[in-house]
């Protein structure tokens, strides 16, 4: 028979290796962005990556001095500037652009959409009423040559 003691004890030594299967599960990418703390596509952008599968930390002290100094040309500038495994990602792009090229890992300096396409996750909310402009999710290389990576229309 157990005694109550060797019961408590393996009751412990249960609580102590649950959270090792929870940890099994495969660890949420980080990405990094900068926005202005007022911009409330940032947001919807943030909130929309946090859905998707992404561990967001945004720092609220705008984007431009960061977009320079990650090296992304300001041709292909946006709202947010973020950063997920040394990749730069320059404004609204989907999640799953984003996973692709986390997967493929090719040389590149990262991913932007230019401006605010209406559509693009993040500029979708009921204030746009389901329209959607056509974009192009372009691949920035490490000289500022872009070449399109994935096409919404
Ligand atoms: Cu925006």
């Amino acid at each position: 028979m157990n005694s109550p003691n060797k019961d408590r004890r393996l009751i412990i030594i249960g609580f102590l290796l649950l959270p090792s299967f929870s940890f099994a599960s495969p660890t949420k990418p980080l990405i990094t962005m900068w926005k202005s703390p007022t911009c409330g596509c940032c947001k919807d952008w943030e909130i929309y990556l946090q859905k998707n599968g992404f561990n967001v930390k945004a720092i609220p002290e705008g984007n431009e001095q960061i977009r320079i100094k990650l090296g992304m040309p300001i041709q292909y500038g946006s709202c947010h500037t973020a950063l997920v495994n040394g990749y730069v990602i320059e404004g609204h792009v989907p999640a799953s652009e984003i996973k692709r090229l986390l997967f493929e890992k090719p040389k590149a300096l990262g991913l932007a959409v230019p401006a605010m396409p209406i559509g693009s996750p993040g500029m979708d909310g009921p204030e746009y009423r389901g329209k959607k402009d056509s974009y192009d999710v372009l691949l920035i290389s490490a000289n500022g040559k872009s070449s399109i990576y994935q096409s919404y229309r």
